[in-house]
């Protein structure tokens, strides 16, 4: 049986004192929860904070992208090893608005991950279909592609120690949820996908859901056999949201 993950995007987001409010509420308020991992990826430079802030609690920590490389002269990149000297245990890679905004391809993705990986730390990846791609059928398509480069990257064995974000990208901060058989259907296709090359990594895999999830969407979302959590954005600046949904993860 999967443990639920329910992992928080700040995007760009947040403050020392915002965040510092925003921990103190959300480590006591969910510290019971069963069978629930709780993290928040958060803006470089917080990291530390975040570290002294949940160094000891049950809530995880990780950043929202790394770098291909591991050193050098790429002036304003972070490598996955700074990163895992903060203590962090994620990295979201491949998030729709580094792909739209930032140009990033399947094939970078894939490297970052490895990258990730070879930190020791546990890439988040996304993957998702625009509107205009959901409308003329080729969701399973696109997601399939983007899932094929990481395996392609990684292989199967890296895989296992990922986990797969489902971020619909016309679902993402736009406040349309996808309707929780819809994501199932995909997130269904994704596991079966892994499972032509792998049915043990494809059984252990933890698959969230992302876009636009809230306190009152989350449980029928994170009920669907395949959904495994979500990855959360404006509703993880908000803690009572936050704790809403990490609660509806039980
Ligand atoms: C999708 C999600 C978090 P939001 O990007 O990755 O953000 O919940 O605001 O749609």
């Amino acid at each position: 049986m999967r443990y639920k993950l329910v992992a928080g995007n700040w995007k760009m987001h947040g403050s020392l004192a915002e965040n510092q409010a925003l921990l103190e509420a959300i480590v006591p308020a969910t510290r019971d929860l069963a069978r629930v991992d709780v993290a928040v990826c958060v803006p470089f430079p917080y990291l530390q904070q975040v570290r002294d802030l949940l160094a000891g609690t049950h809530v995880m920590w990780g950043a929202q992208d790394a770098s291909r490389h591991a050193k050098g002269a790429f002036t304003g990149e972070v490598s996955a090893d700074m990163i895992a000297e903060f203590g962090a245990r994620y990295v979201i890679v491949g998030h729709s608005e580094r792909r739209t905004y930032h140009q990033e391809s399947d094939a970078l993705v894939g490297a970052k991950c490895q990258a990730v990986l070879g930190a020791g730390l546990t890439p988040i990846v996304c993957v998702g279909e625009t509107l205009e791609e959901r409308e003329r059928g080729a969701t399973e398509e696109v997601v399939a592609r983007q899932l094929e480069a990481v395996v392609d990257a990684v292989g199967a064995a890296g895989l296992s120690r990922c986990v797969l974000a489902y971020e619909p990208v016309w679902a993402i901060g736009t406040g349309k949820t996808a309707a929780p058989e819809q994501a199932q259907e995909v997130h269904a296709f994704l596991r079966r996908r892994v499972a032509e090359r792998d049915s043990a990594v494809a059984e252990g895999l933890t698959i969230l859901y992302g876009g636009s999830v809230k306190g009152a969407s989350a449980r029928a979302l994170f009920s669907m056999p395949d959904i495994d959590g979500g990855l959360i954005g404006g509703a993880s600046l908000v803690s009572e949201e936050f704790v809403a949904i990490c609660k509806a993860a039980q």
